[in-house]
């Protein structure tokens, strides 16, 4: 099974919105054959390794790390075909909260005779797959914020200017990130203070191009800006309608999202994410500045920080890491669980759970 996820993890930027998938079949020890899933409508993991192994699969063993299909979505059901291919067992890590399949691709499979054993490796299949998951749960993408700071915390000088507080193997890092994300998020402050691009470049390998979203509620964002230009698609939210600057930014190539505003003026996180989660976004990254993102982990919207810190200081009229409001007490505390800390060039990046969970 930990081979099985090995191979899932292949297919780490390039599934979307399916989940990551590996599957290896043995027999008397052996193994015959193996497979992950690499594109949503190309075959899931178990049809490529049946295929893989040519033939040659009665009476063996499928290690998957998500439950078999037992539905017609964009290609047929994996447990049908595993049933046909003569397997004797599948062992499964996590069964697949889609709610079509949802258990029922075990069952058809002890219904057929095949001996089903599942909960090897679950968590880990889960941690492999948290967008597709939560998307599947909750009707919500699973939320990462990736901020760069000073070893003081500083995020921006107070001029706005930023570049480059982390060297270049973290900004590379941040383009593998992308990479596996199916959305980038930021704030229309952050277009008007750094430009960005918000694409992958810096990165080896496939990937399918997130959807660049720009959080604006009052469509301040200019046609003029380098995210439109490049022609790679944005997509914009905003508050009510704005007849004045919608058809420039359209004729620049933004795609319209409208969003009901929350009673503070803004567009808050949920109906961001229900959006985004209604077009089947399963991890989305958020690249804003300090505002926007500490408004989104107040909120509870975010599920996981990626804080890259670099070894310098920026003192004390430098931006800060999150504008976080409200908090006097050491009980007000938000509560972050280090989940990893690791060097990646000459900046330590640290990755945190939001929350005590
Ligand atoms: C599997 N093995 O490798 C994957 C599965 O539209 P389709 O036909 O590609 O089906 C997508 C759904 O199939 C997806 O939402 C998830 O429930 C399951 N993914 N299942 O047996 C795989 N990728
Ligand atoms: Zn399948």
């Amino acid at each position: 099974m930990a081979q099985a996820l090995a191979l899932a993890a292949r297919g780490m930027c390039t599934t979307d919105p399916n989940p990551r998938v590996g599957c290896v079949l043995v027999r008397d020890g052996q193994k015959l054959a193996e497979a992950w899933h690499h594109r949503a409508g190309e075959p899931h993991a178990e049809v490529l390794a049946i295929a893989a192994a040519g033939g040659d699969t009665t009476g063996a063993t499928a290690y998957v790390s998500l439950e078999p299909c037992c539905h017609y979505g964009r290609t047929p059901p994996c447990a049908d075909a595993l049933i046909e291919a003569g397997l004797a067992r599948v062992v499964v890590a996590a069964t697949d909260p889609n709610p079509r399949v949802g258990g029922r691709g075990l069952e058809r499979l002890r219904e057929a005779g095949v001996a089903v054993a599942f909960g090897l490796l679950s968590e880990q299949s889960e941690q492999l797959n948290p967008g597709f998951f939560r998307r599947m749960r909750a009707g919500l993408p699973y939320v990462r914020a990736k901020l760069a700071a000073s070893l003081d915390g500083r995020t921006a000088m107070a001029s706005g200017e930023s570049r480059w507080i982390t060297g270049a193997a973290a900004r590379a890092d941040v383009h593998r990130l992308r990479a596996q994300s199916s959305a980038i998020v930021t704030g229309v402050d952050t277009v008007l203070a750094d430009d960005p691009q918000l694409t992958v470049r810096d990165f080896t390998g496939d990937f399918l191009p997130p959807r660049r979203v720009i959080i604006d509620s009052q469509l301040r964002t200019p046609p003029s800006a380098g995210m439109l230009s490049d022609q790679q698609g944005v997509t914009i939210i905003h508050g009510g309608t704005m007849p004045g600057r919608e058809p420039a930014l359209v004729n620049a190539g933004a795609e319209l999202w409208e969003a009901t505003l929350e009673d503070n003026g803004h567009v808050g996180p949920t109906g961001v994410l229900e959006a985004l989660a209604a077009v089947e976004t399963n991890e989305v990254l958020l690249e804003a500045g300090a505002r926007l993102t500490g408004a989104w982990v107040q909120a509870g919207r975010v599920d996981e920080l990626i804080i890259y810190l670099a070894p310098h200081l920026m003192g004390n009229e430098g931006r800060p890491l999150l504008e976080l409001t409200g908090l006097e007490q050491m009980a007000d505390r938000l509560p972050l669980k280090m989940l990893d800390q690791r060097m990646v060039g000459d900046d330590l990046r640290l990755t945190l759970r939001v929350g005590d969970r």
